[in-house]
């Protein structure tokens, strides 16, 4: 059965002068950016749950999108019917979009049975036939990931949660998804602390939670080794919501986390875009962090809104934010086992399957015009040879010295006979403009 019946080719690049709303303008696959095919480096995965397992339901109201496979609407009362009719149309959109990869939940994919048995048995014959759509369509898994904050079991938290049967529970899930991703392929698994964090402090032992969240996951890394698992375990950062306050809160956070419990060698950071600025940070930020702590792993590609202060998930639209993010990435020498995942919804009134198309293409484009800004700032080596002279006398004698052995007493005596140290401009506007000038000309 086709559903996306409005595009029959895939989605094609045409530049940036088209008029045509379902053709790409700046996403050229093939095109080579700074030595790397654009397709290699921006690594686009589309996510199952906002485009396949959501119907529009929000806290107010039913579902509003035309979703023919989605339980609530499919014409089968079969769960395992209905989450196959949604597989088949979700390699059909990744197909016509021409996209390399796609994420899931386990939940997204398969059903939830009555016991944990069921539920795996579930996955595993869903994974069957993921396996036999990857083979046909070549669409390849970039990471998959267990939902443990949906079931009521979850209510307070998994790894964190008061109740160790819980716990338990828990980890045969991560075990078996974790397993599942593996048989695919898939080049990562993520966790997201979905309600590892508390509602307050009264009835909550934070100090304990914590160590229960670092027992977990050191699980999950040793399990990674026991089956031959070589993909990246993720940690997804995000501040708040669903719970008041998460552990992961942001990159420095998980940073400081992994290195307390040892086990920054082993894990990295999934960084959302939005996550990184409820955390009131900016995306490039998150991702400099990351970088720098020797941590960086992969993007959940979606955007804020400005007045609105909880994960709004839109697609991502500010080629300046993008850019700015890039630039950190390409700075990190680019994405190795991660991608950038469009972790990202329509708004509820965009009821068209056709809707999909657009969103993912404004996205693409988005993304493909910010790595082409940022791989042209960094090619002309303005920015960087003006931060570098910024820096310019920690290459010099006092500079060195200050690094290798000096000491506080030293530089006292120094500051006794020196003048007062000379300022100079920060030329942040200057710079900015420049940033502008390379999005404006990019071709
Ligand atoms: C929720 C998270 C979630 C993760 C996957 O805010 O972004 O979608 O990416 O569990
Ligand atoms: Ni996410
Ligand atoms: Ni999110």
């Amino acid at each position: 059965m086709e559903f996306f019946t409005e595009v029959s080719e895939r989605i094609a690049y045409e530049g940036a002068e088209s008029d045509n709303p379902l053709a790409f303008r700046w996403y050229d696959a093939d095109r080579v950016v700074a030595g790397r095919r654009m397709e290699d480096h921006l690594r686009f995965a589309v996510c199952y749950w906002h485009s396949f397992a959501w119907d529009g339901l929000d806290i107010f109201g039913a579902g509003t999108l035309d979703r023919p496979w989605h339980p609530t609407f499919a014409a089968t009362a079969d769960p395992m019917a209905a989450a196959k009719q949604k597989m088949e149309a979700a390699f059909e959109f990744f197909e016509k979009l021409g996209v390399p990869f796609y994420c899931f939940h386990d939940r997204d994919i398969a059903p939830e049975g009555e016991k944990f048995a069921e539920s795996a048995a579930h996955l595993d014959e869903m994974i069957e036939l993921a396996a036999g759509h990857q083979q046909r369509t070549g669409v390849q898994l970039l990471w998959g990931t267990a939902n443990l904050f949906s079931n009521a079991r979850f209510q307070a938290g998994a790894a964190t949660n008061p109740d160790p049967e819980v716990f338990a529970y828990a980890a045969g899930q991560v075990a078996h998804c974790l397993e599942a991703t593996h048989r695919l392929g898939g080049q990562n698994y993520v966790l997201w602390g979905g309600r590892e964090g508390y509602e307050t402090l009264l009835n909550t032992d934070m100090k304990r939670e914590v160590d229960q969240l670092a027992r977990f996951m050191s699980m999950v890394v040793e399990h990674k080794h026991r089956i031959g698992f070589t993909g990246a375990i993720l940690i997804e950062p995000k501040p708040f919501e669903p719970t008041k306050h998460q552990y992961d809160y942001d990159v420095a956070a998980v940073h400081a986390f992994l290195q307390k419990y040892g086990l920054a060698d082993e894990i990295k950071v999934n960084i959302e875009v939005n996550h990184a600025t409820l955390a009131g940070h900016d995306f490039a930020h998150e991702i400099a962090t990351a970088v720098n702590a020797g941590i960086f792993g992969s993007i959940d590609a979606n955007a804020g809104d400005d007045r609105l202060g909880w994960d709004v998930d839109r697609f991502p639209v500010s080629v300046e934010q993008m850019t700015l993010g890039m630039l950190e990435i390409l700075r990190g020498g680019g994405l190795t086992t991660g991608g950038l995942n469009f972790d990202s919804k329509l708004r509820r009134q965009s009821i068209d399957r056709t809707d999909l198309f657009y969103a993912h293409i404004g996205g693409m484009d988005t993304m493909a015009r910010a790595l082409l800004a940022a791989s042209s700032i960094i090619e002309t080596g303005d920015l960087d040879a003006l931060r570098q002279a910024r820096y310019a006398g920690w290459s010099g004698e006092l500079g060195t010295s200050i690094m290798a052995d000096a000491t506080l007493a030293d530089l006292h005596s120094r500051a006794m006979t020196t003048g007062e140290p000379n300022r100079v401009s920060g030329h942040q506007e200057m710079l900015e403009n420049l940033v502008a000038k390379h999005i404006e000309r990019t071709r």
